[in-house]
């Protein structure tokens, strides 16, 4: 039952400069969306209604900046902005879209006088996870900072019915089982059913005077659903346009009148798998028919719905790139450049020469892996079979390539009965980017080694970053408004601000409170582990967090070696002064990656042993929680005292879980990989525990065969680990489970985990020195919050609007 609001003339938060209505305002709200939009009666209200009425509460709220936004774009002509992704990772809305508005604590207000708690509201909301990782979470970060910095910007994805799958272990072991957000209405969507687009596939292509002319042999239609996603203090929103698959034909209602009731439900079924499923692979493609299907379907449906944005706003299409800027996430869309082609000379009349001089300004493209086993490739015969205008325009661009420049033999887009989507997004696009200053130096030398040469000025580095609203200011209060007393809430906009905590790093008192602040969310962790998984953890041991996809290179396995290492010593000296350990591990392996989910068995193995041996119980405990996601990550990144970036130099593109456990006060132990190379030099080298060999090294290490038989014989500890493992001790019931493992390690450690294993181990072992002495760690622990700054994508998208789109900010200030 309801109670009087007492807080309602209170001032609700310190955003400012955003007309906010007041709890009483907001109280009313929800009820009426609780009557009007859900039918319920408050006194009959389930926990969902309550969080369906206050999602429209705020959502109501997200309408304003939202229209002020578009109507602006509008107004101006403004250059725009369009991200092309198959993914886009981006958790629960709820608490993110409230804090941007500043409405936190008025919502908390307006629920409690309704007898609701707001954070079993919040937790209520399934986890948008229409992405697999890195890549998506990243496309989510960046619409967030594009509406904070003032970008005026369009994500287009699918709006996939099951996102990345759940994952459950059974004996340790992995288990996928489908996700179903959209199993109860996504609160955040507006459906536009105006705005559909035909897509076709297969068929094929014709001269018409004198005009090829695709004639598809099969059509489905995209249907746009639009999410709002509001910036910092309201100040501007961007758009999320998802597509989802229909029929274009009408239900044959006179096949269902004779009986056939599949086969006329059956073109609605084949549309829809276009939007079913998200494929959960991430760094292996799955180079499948459906694929490809998808693939073309969002990227064509997003073209179409640029140019007719466009052409209602300006005439000549020859001036699209003045108004128009598309970012390709990874390969995945690179079928936009002969989209875009195709688009421009067989509906719009382009010739041929000014369509690919159009759509090459246009068009950006982000490299996020250097992976050989990830680079998108195509049959030509699939893809001359599901797109064939396409394979005529990409054969005709690799020609003219192939014309206008000496190529080397190992540039083409088509070889080897192949088509090369890297090779094609790097011709048709003005600028390629990587995601981390290391990782553009590699593309230059590696994937596209021939082709930078030929175009030197392509290639530029756009370092990842995340954005500080999710990752700092929503995931950990308790730091935040540490920051907010000391260093005021600019940080917020402008995480440059961090700098001014730095001298706070040598005042005691304030390390103090934030070492408070740190245990506080570690209290907050071991209470929910204690709860999920009946795991007794002690929150003042080390809390060492490794959290990302299941993967070799990301070397979870050097870890759970280093784990075993550990145990085993600890058993053997228990008094020896051991810094306590709590290891987490968090992260879903592709359902296909038998090694990957070896691994997983493994930890989960390992886990169940050492939780169980009452010789080290007070020294190390190993958790990992099923299903990590992006709500997940916000629970365990503001807890972490040790942040595991171990993968072999050379193989990750950037990583972007580094950077935000380093803002979250972390230290890091990594290799000289990704954007860790740029973590170090700005943290200091003091403030980071670095190990293992450089890239340069990796390659070379490479060249000796036993490189691995050596690195285990001259290792005692590893040797140690290896036949604890082969011996069956983690698992008796089937000794010999790990034999394929172990001899892997042994003869085909293409990661290297034998040869950094001695390296990491000292590592560690500094690392559990250090913590000994609480205030050097968290002296330097609070340098790392200081000097993170750098790594908010607010700073990345600046970057990206400068060197790639030529976009300037729509915000005064
Ligand atoms: C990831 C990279 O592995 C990671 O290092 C990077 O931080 C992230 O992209 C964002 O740039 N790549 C993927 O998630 C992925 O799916 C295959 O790559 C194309």
């Amino acid at each position: 039952t309801a109670s009087p609001v007492t807080a309602s003339s209170a001032p609700a938060s310190s955003v400012s400069g955003l007309a906010r209505p007041t709890v009483d305002a907001l109280r009313a709200k929800i009820l009426h969306h609780l009557e009007y939009t859900l039918a319920k009666d408050a006194g009959h209200s389930s926990r969902y209604d309550w969080r369906m009425a206050t999602s429209f509460a705020i959502r109501d709220e997200m309408l304003k900046p939202w229209f002020a936004a578009t109507r602006q774009t509008y107004d101006t002509g403004a250059k725009r902005v369009y991200y092309l992704s198959m993914e886009f990772l981006i958790g629960r809305l709820l608490e993110d879209a409230m804090i941007n508005l500043g409405l936190h604590e008025t919502i908390a207000a307006a629920l409690a006088a309704e007898g609701q708690t707001l954070s079993d509201i919040i937790e209520d909301e399934p986890d948008a996870a229409l992405g697999n990782g890195g890549l998506g979470r990243l496309a989510a970060c960046f619409l967030e900072s594009m509406a904070t910095v003032g970008v005026p910007a369009h994500g287009y994805g699918i709006r996939y019915e099951h996102g990345l799958f759940r994952q459950r272990f059974e004996g340790g072991q992995q288990v996928e089982t489908p996700e179903d957000w959209l199993s109860q209405p996504h609160p955040w969507e507006f459906a536009r059913p105006e705005a559909a687009y035909i897509v076709g596939f297969k068929g094929h292509s014709e001269l018409r005077r004198g005009k090829s002319v695709w004639v598809p042999g099969e059509t489905v239609k995209a249907s746009a659903y639009d999410t709002p996603v509001v910036g910092w203090q309201g100040k501007w929103a961007s758009t999320l346009r998802l597509w989802a698959g229909l029929p274009t034909t009408q239900f044959d209602l006179e096949r269902f009148n004779n009986g056939d009731y599949t086969a006329a439900a059956a073109p609605e079924a084949l549309a829809r798998t276009l939007s079913r499923v998200l494929y959960p692979d991430d760094t292996t493609p799955a180079g499948k028919e459906l694929r490809l299907k998808q693939e073309y379907f969002m990227t064509s449906a997003a073209l179409q719905d640029i140019l007719r944005r466009y052409q209602s706003q300006f005439s000549t299409l020859a001036d699209l790139p003045k108004h128009v800027a598309i970012q390709l996430n990874d390969t995945h869309p690179a079928i936009a450049g002969p989209e875009l082609m195709r688009l421009l000379m067989d509906q719009h009349d382009m010739g041929w020469d000014e369509a690919q001089t159009v759509a090459r300004a246009t068009l950006g493209y982000t490299n996020h892996t250097l992976l050989p086993e990830a680079l998108e490739r195509w049959s030509t015969y699939l893809m001359g079979s599901v797109l064939p205008r396409h394979m005529e325009i990409i054969q005709r661009i690799d020609e003219d390539h192939a014309k206008a420049h000496k190529r080397p033999p190992s540039v083409g887009i088509v070889q080897h009965n192949e088509v090369k989507m890297g090779d094609l997004a790097f011709i048709m696009s003005h600028k390629v980017n990587g995601v981390s200053a290391l990782h553009s130096e590699l593309v230059k030398e590696t994937v596209f080694h021939d082709l930078h040469k030929l175009h030197p000025d392509r290639i530029t580095n756009e370092t990842n970053g995340v954005t500080p609203r999710r990752w700092m200011r929503l995931s950990n209060p308790a730091l935040s408004t540490l920051l907010d007393e000391t260093i005021g809430e600019g940080w917020t906009r402008d995480l440059d601000h961090l700098k001014t905590l730095e001298p706070f790093a040598q005042d005691a008192a304030f390390r103090e409170k934030f070492a408070a602040a740190k245990r506080a969310n570690k209290v907050a962790l071991a209470g929910w582990v204690q709860d999920t998984m009946g795991i007794d953890i002690n929150p003042d041991a080390m809390f060492d967090i490794q959290i990302k996809r299941l993967h070799e290179y990301k070397r979870q396995l050097l870890n759970c070696f280093e784990t075993i290492a550990l145990w085993h010593n600890m058993r053997q000296t228990p008094d020896a002064g051991w810094t306590p350990r709590v290891k987490f591990f968090g992260g879903k392996s592709a359902p296909g990656y038998f090694v990957a989910k070896e691994i997983i068995h493994l930890i989960n193995d390992v886990a169940r042993t050492i939780n169980a041996d009452p010789v080290t119980g007070h020294l190390l405990k190993v958790v990992y929680p099923p299903n990590y996601n992006v709500s997940m990550a916000q629970r365990l990144i503001p807890a972490a005292d040790l942040s595991e970036q171990i993968s072999t130099a050379g193989k990750e593109a950037s990583g972007t879980g580094n950077m935000k456990l380093t803002l979250n006060g972390a230290l890091t132990i990594g290799t000289l990989d990704g954007a860790n190379v740029e973590i170090r030099d700005l943290v200091g080298a003091d403030n980071f525990f670095l190990f293992g060999l450089t890239a340069d090294g990796v390659e070379k290490r490479r060249k000796n065969i036993n490189h691995a038989r050596e690195a285990i014989e001259d290792s005692q500890n590893l040797r140690d680990v290896l036949q604890m493992i082969v011996e069956g001790r983690f698992s008796p019931e089937e000794p010999d489970r790990y034999h394929g493992l172990v001899d892997r390690a042994w003869h085909h450690d293409h990661y290297l985990v034998a040869a950094d294993f001695d390296s990491y181990w000292e590592a560690q072992r500094a690392a559990d020195a250090l913590y000994r002495t609480p205030q050097d760690w968290n002296r330097k622990a609070i340098l790392n919050v200081a000097r993170s700054g750098f790594f908010s994508s607010d700073r990345t998208i600046r970057g990206y609007m400068a060197d790639i789109w030529d976009v300037p900010s729509a915000l005064k200030d």
